[in-house]
């Protein structure tokens, strides 16, 4: 039924998206129910906690440039070679990105217009909110359709009115950003030369220095900002989850993105776990200048607006953002006060694994807790990607539970726990058990799989 009919076979059809025609060849890979999802624009949608958490954070950056109405579907050279992602670079490949054709995306990320952006030469800074798609893991804090912001900030070597070094100047902007007087931990040094190393042609380790502290102070005010109004909100009942009363934890880690260089991602506490909320660096120099800016330096960052929200709304399933249940939706309000979210009651999950033999003996590349993919081509976002086609919203969670190769013949045998839970009403032992045998038939119809 929503399986993409395009993929196969030598008749590439033409299709339209939004009444923009596009032509699709053998890599196109884009299933008809991740297209249906490009009209709905959570970011825009008033009062939904997407647009709420949107306007929350740009609120944080005034005198900054709004973009917010994007068009989803890239080029290649937009995605992935205009922010210097190497030709063989993972991200690339059609196991973890949406393609329309050989050279046509669906965003995997906001980025995808920093250089255009950069092009137009915003003087003070932008941000761009837009719906990006990947092909990822399935659980409570990935969904193929989530929504990102892109900030970045310059300043221009060449200013004319400025009448001290750029690094004072940009201390100087440091300084008059509202403080906070939270710890957070941020070990690592600012310039790593072997993994982050300064810029050392276009910056001086000072004005890195400057503009790291500017970037990480403007993104603490916001996750500590939006940490209060949660607190604030879940104040008076006593009756909230252990988890909610625990103060605020969030540290900086180390980071590697293509575009940035140093990089860092910022971490929350959320549910006992690190919950990664955004990715950030200072930007590569030669994206600038080919976007004829040779003379600016400064921050970007990306940031996933349902993790935000999570943390915002007490919202325990990335699933719930695209539900048009009014026992979701009306929860939510931008005339009214900040509120948590109620939970409707919890329906009972239901848990059913599969086991297979991967097609050909391929070496056991990833295992448990990291990504399986292995040169005879079966890779596991594929089994998610099966299992949303099959079950859409009502599967929770695919995890692997076992791996092993047989010692003789050297196949690869894989166990996936599913579990399969709707949001809004208990499932029958039937509609699971119906849900759970298709899978186990396209698995083998898809991926030639065989089941044990
Ligand atoms: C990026 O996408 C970079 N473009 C971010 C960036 C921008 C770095 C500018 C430097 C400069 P990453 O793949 O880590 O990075 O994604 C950024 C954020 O998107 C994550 O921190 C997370 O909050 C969110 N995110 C990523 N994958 C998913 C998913 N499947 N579901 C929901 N949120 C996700
Ligand atoms: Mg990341």
């Amino acid at each position: 039924r929503q399986r993409c009919c395009y993929s196969s076979g030598h008749n590439f059809k033409d299709i339209t998206i939004e009444g923009r025609p596009y032509k699709t060849d053998s890599w196109m890979n884009t299933p008809a129910s991740i297209l249906s999802s490009i009209p709905r624009r959570l970011h825009l949608q008033p009062d939904h906690p997407i647009s709420l958490t949107r306007q929350l954070i740009e609120s944080h950056f005034p005198g900054f440039t709004y973009h917010n109405d994007l068009f989803p579907i890239v080029s290649v050279a937009q995605n992935f070679d205009s922010l210097n992602f190497p030709p063989d670079h993972p991200g690339r490949s059609r196991t973890d990105t949406y393609y329309i054709n050989r050279d046509t995306v669906l965003r995997t990320h906001t980025s995808a217009h920093q250089a255009d952006t950069f092009r137009a030469n915003e003087n003070s800074g932008f941000l761009i909110s837009a719906d990006v798609y990947r092909r990822d893991a399935v659980d409570r804090s990935h969904y193929p359709v989530f929504h990102q912001m892109e900030g970045a900030k310059t300043w221009n070597r060449n200013d004319p009115t400025s009448h001290s070094t750029l690094a004072a100047q940009i201390w100087a902007d440091v300084a008059a950003l509202p403080t906070h007087s939270m710890q957070v931990s941020d070990p690592s040094p600012t310039i790593d030369p072997e993994h982050n190393p300064l810029q050392s042609a276009h910056h001086t380790a000072e004005e890195v220095e400057a503009m790291a502290a500017h970037l990480k102070r403007s993104l603490e005010n916001v996750v500590i900002s939006i940490f209060t109004a949660a607190r604030a909100a879940s104040a008076s009942p006593s009756d909230q989850p252990p988890q909610d009363r625990e103060p605020l934890q969030m540290r900086w880690v180390t980071a590697y993105f293509p575009f940035t260089s140093p990089s860092w991602e910022l971490e929350v506490l959320w549910q006992d776990t690190w919950l990664e909320v955004l990715g950030c660096g200072i930007i590569s120099h030669s994206i600038l200048s080919a976007a004829d800016q040779p003379s600016r330096l400064g921050w970007a960052f990306g940031v996933g607006l349902e993790r935000i929200a999570m943390l915002l709304f007490s919202i325990p399933d990335i699933r719930l953002f695209w539900s048009k249940d009014p026992r979701f939706l009306s929860q939510f309000s931008a005339a009214g006060e900040m509120k948590r979210f109620v939970p409707f009651s919890k329906h009972p999950a239901c848990f059913k694994d599969v086991s297979f033999w991967v097609k050909g003996t391929s070496s056991a590349a990833g295992g448990l807790g990291g990504s399986v993919s292995g040169e005879g081509g079966f890779h596991e976002n594929d089994v998610m990607e099966i299992a949303r086609d099959v079950a859409g919203d009502l599967v929770e969670d695919v995890r692997l539970v076992d791996e092993f190769s047989h010692p003789k013949t050297g196949r690869r045998s894989l166990c996936y726990r599913v579990n399969y839970r709707s949001l809004e009403r208990t499932l029958t032992n039937v509609e699971s058990n119906e849900l759970h045998e298709r899978f186990r038939q396209q698995l083998v119809e898809r991926l030639g799989v065989e089941l044990r």
